[in-house]
């Protein structure tokens, strides 16, 4: 049951903010309601893919490897009317709204961050690794998260300071105790090569793999980095993937607030760690800048000394990959 409609009008105070806490619950609620909802319509459109009669498929910008179809607009649009409908005073982002020329504004408001479709190319191939995520900030700081699989039926969800779940039951991550990181040898890295495709950028991912998972060091004499590479297709499910705790570091230049937004919370409930994908140092303990376009996460661990060592291994190996974005009013930049 929906209790709350308009709080937080124009008041932007600290003291409406904390008032929103109390509703934390009913909007997780709503966001998983709204998830198992948006992910019967990408079930079916897969569905119909398969048989023949699916949906056509386009590319943005004219880049022939960043994909969108009829179904990511319907579901965009089916999740932000009845956002609308329901909490008319929260402001939205979401992929295709900003593909179709919207200016993003990110504020202290209580704002949805959704995409429709996380893995389109995925959807389009029948890959099974395809999500909507429905990420929500109060004051900038990421709180609500979920993403939904309806391929495999796996909903991921989490509210700051409620924990991670998987199917609304399962605590993640999914091994008690966690294992321990020990260092980048031991971990199972996911990464993607991502839609931009100039010789600059996959020259650059292409050489940070080849250090993963080839660097020679003295402790691994015969060449041996990460144990291995895995890509998904999805940054909302590789992040889950994280929070799980099946995967143990994550790594993607080039994907945006919305591939995100959601996981991260999912991955910091889980007790994992999400920073910029950089190599600056400096950032590891600071909050990931959601809008940063360049992300490192690593899962939950019960030494924090072994997850903050596997992320200064890992800036050491990855480049300084450049991910423009247009300025974000009242956001970050
Ligand atoms: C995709 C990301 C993926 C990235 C792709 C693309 P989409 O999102 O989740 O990690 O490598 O370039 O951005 O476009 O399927 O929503």
């Amino acid at each position: 049951m929906i209790l709350h409609k308009s709080l937080f009008g124009n008041n932007k105070t600290m003291a409406m903010a904390e008032a929103h806490q109390d509703y934390i619950q009913e909007y997780l609620d709503f966001a998983i309601q709204l998830a198992k909802e948006a992910g019967a319509i990408i079930k079916a459109a897969v569905d119909s893919r398969m048989a023949g009669t699916g949906s056509s498929v386009e590319v943005k910008k004219n880049n022939p490897t960043d994909l969108v179809t009829e179904t990511d607009k319907a579901v965009e649009e089916f999740i932000k009317n009845r956002l609308n409908k329901t909490y008319p005073d929260h402001k939205f982002i979401g992929e295709e709204t900003f593909a179709s020329g919207a200016k993003t504004e990110f504020t202290d408001l209580p704002t949805w961050i959704v995409d429709p479709i996380d893995g389109t190319t995925n959807f389009v191939h029948g890959y099974p690794f395809v999500a909507v995520s429905i990420g929500f900030t109060i004051n900038k700081i990421p709180t609500i998260g979920v993403v939904y699989n309806p391929l495999l039926d796996e909903l991921y969800s989490a509210a700051k300071g409620k924990g991670a779940y998987l199917n609304e039951t399962k605590r993640l991550p999914l091994f008690h105790p966690a294992p321990p990181l020990i260092d980048l040898g031991h971990c199972l890295v996911s990464t993607e090569a991502g839609s931009d495709r100039s010789k600059a950028v996959i020259d650059a991912k292409i050489s940070a793999i080849h250090n993963i998972v080839c660097k020679k060091s003295k402790e691994h004499p015969f060449g041996a980095e990460a144990h291995s590479i895995r890509t998904t297709g999805s940054a909302a499910i590789n992040l889950c993937h994280i929070a799980k705790g099946i995967t143990d570091v994550y790594w993607e230049v080039g994907c945006w607030e919305w591939d995100v937004a959601a996981a991260i919370v999912i991955v910091m409930e889980s007790g994992g760690l999400v920073m910029e994908g950089d190599h600056d140092k400096t950032n590891i303990e600071r909050p990931v800048n959601i809008f940063s376009r360049k992300y490192l996460a690593i899962r939950a661990a019960e030494d924090r000394q072994e997850q903050l060592k596997v992320a200064a291994q890992m800036k050491d190996l990855i480049p300084e990959i450049d991910a423009p974005r247009p300025p974000v009013p009242g956001g970050f930049e």
